[in-house]
C-alpha cells in the first residue's frame, strides 16, 4: 500500500511519514536525518501546546468540576454535560459520549475523577475507530489531483502551502493552480507560496472564469509528469446555490482533463467557527461530495472540540489540522495523539 507524504524511494511497506517527516522548534526546517524520537516528542509538545485553549476549556474544566466533590452525581453529570457542549463537542457527540458515562456510573464501575476522564477519552477515540481504512492514495498513473473548497476566510490557500511543501518535503512534484480568480490579492497569495516552497503555479488574470485556468493548468501539467496538482477555489458560501454549482462545474472540467479527478476533495473548515462548520461540511459535501476535511486554526480556539463532533457526525477523514501560520504548522491528523494532546496535561495519560 502506497503511504502518503512517503519519500518515494521508500514506498513500500513503511508507515507513513506522518509527523516525523516535519520539523520542529521554531528554527524553521532541519534535516530529516535528525529527525527521530527527539523530534517525534517535540512535535508532540507543540501539539500539545497549541491545543492548551480547547484543553483548558474542556480537560481543565473536568478536572475542576471535582473540586470538592468526592462521588459522580447527576449534578456534577449536568456540568459535565455542559463542559462537553461549550467545547464545541456538539449536542448530539456529546449526549452519545455521556450515554455510556452514565451507564457506567450506575453500574459503580467510574468512582473517581481519573476513571471518568479515562473513560471521556476512551470514548471520543472510539468515534475515530472508522479511520483505519482512510489513508489517501495516489493513482496508478498520473498526478493526484486535489481540489481545495471552504467558505471565505478559512485558510485554503495558506494550507494548499502548507501541503504543498509537505509533498515537496516527502519527494513529490507538485503544481499549484489559482482557480480563486475572484480577487487579484488571491492570485498573488498563491505565487508567494509557490515560490516559498519552490513549485509551480499557473494563474491567470484576475475574473477569469476559474475552468479557463484548470484547462490551462491541465494543459500545462500534461508533459511534466506532476505528481501532485492542488487547485485553489474562491471561498464561497455553503447556502449559496449559484457558487455550489460553479464548483460542480470546476469538478467536471478537472475531470473531462483527467479521468477519475480531482481524487481528492477537501474542505477546510475552521475550528474558531464552531458549529458552523458542521453545516459547512453537510453543504460542500451535498454538492460536490467531500473526500477529506482539514480543520484550521485549531491553535486559536478553544473549541477543537469540534474535531471529535465532526468525525462522529461524518465519516469524512480529516487529513490534517492547521494549528499555526507558519509553513510547519500543518500537521496529519492523527485520532489517538490528537486526543491523547488533549488530555496530556491532565492526570488521565493511559491510552
Ligand atoms: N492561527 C492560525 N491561522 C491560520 C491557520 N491557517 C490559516 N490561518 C490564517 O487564516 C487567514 C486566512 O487564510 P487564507 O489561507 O488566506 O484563507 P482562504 O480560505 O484562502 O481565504 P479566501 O481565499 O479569502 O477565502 C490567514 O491570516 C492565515 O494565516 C492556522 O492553522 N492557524
Ligand atoms: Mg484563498
Amino acid at each position: 500500500m502506497l503511504g502518503w507524504f512517503k519519500k518515494k524511494k521508500t514506498a513500500e511497506d513503511t508507515p507513513p511519514i506522518s509527523l516525523q517527516g516535519e520539523e520542529s522548534g521554531s528554527a524553521g526546517i532541519v534535516a530529516e536525518e535528525e529527525q527521530g524520537k527527539d523530534n517525534r516528542k517535540g512535535l508532540f509538545k507543540r501539539l500539545q501546546e497549541r491545543l492548551s485553549k480547547t484543553r483548558d476549556s474542556l480537560v481543565s474544566r473536568v478536572d475542576n468540576l471535582f473540586l470538592g466533590k468526592k462521588q459522580i452525581d447527576a449534578e456534577l453529570l449536568d456540568e459535565l454535560e455542559e463542559i462537553l457542549i461549550t467545547a464545541d463537542l456538539g449536542v448530539y457527540t456529546t449526549l452519545d459520549l455521556l450515554d455510556e458515562i452514565r451507564a457506567k456510573v450506575s453500574r459503580q464501575e467510574l468512582k473517581d475523577p481519573q476513571a471518568l476522564k479515562s473513560a471521556l477519552k476512551k470514548r471520543m477515540l472510539s468515534f475515530f475507530d472508522w479511520y483505519e481504512t482512510t489513508e489517501m492514495k495516489f493513482p496508478e498513473k498520473g498526478p493526484f489531483v486535489i481540489m481545495v473548497v471552504g467558505v471565505n476566510g478559512v485558510g485554503k490557500t495558506t494550507t494548499i502551502g502548507k501541503m504543498a511543501n509537505k509533498f515537496v518535503r516527502s519527494g513529490r512534484s507538485v503544481l499549484l493552480v489559482a482557480a480563486d480568480t475572484f480577487r487579484a490579492a488571491a492570485i498573488d497569495q498563491l505565487k508567494v507560496w509557490g515560490e516559498r516552497v519552490g513549485v509551480d503555479v499557473v494563474a491567470k488574470e484576475q475574473g477569469a472564469d476559474p475552468s479557463s485556468v484548470i484547462y490551462d493548468a491541465m494543459d500545462y501539467a500534461a508533459p511534466r509528469n506532476f505528481d501532485v496538482i492542488i487547485i485553489d477555489t474562491a471561498g464561497r458560501l455553503h447556502t449559496k446555490v449559484n457558487l455550489m454549482e460553479e464548483l460542480k462545474k470546476i469538478n467536471r472540467v478537472i475531470n473531462k482533463k483527467i479521468a477519475g479527478a480531482p481524487h481528492e476533495t477537501m474542505l477546510i473548515l475552521d475550528a474558531t467557527t464552531g458549529q458552523n462548520s458542521i453545516s459547512q461540511a453537510k453543504l460542500f459535501n451535498e454538492a460536490v461530495g467531500l473526500t477529506g476535511l482539514v480543520l484550521t486554526k485549531l491553535d486559536g480556539t478553544a473549541k477543537g472540540g469540534i474535531v471529535v463532533n465532526i468525525s462522529h457526525d461524518f465519516k469524512i477523514p480529516i487529513r490534517f489540522i492547521g494549528i499555526g501560520e507558519k509553513l510547519d504548522d500543518l500537521r496529519d491528523f492523527v485520532p489517538h495523539e490528537f486526543i491523547e494532546a488533549l488530555f496530556a496535561n491532565g492526570a488521565s495519560q493511559e491510552q
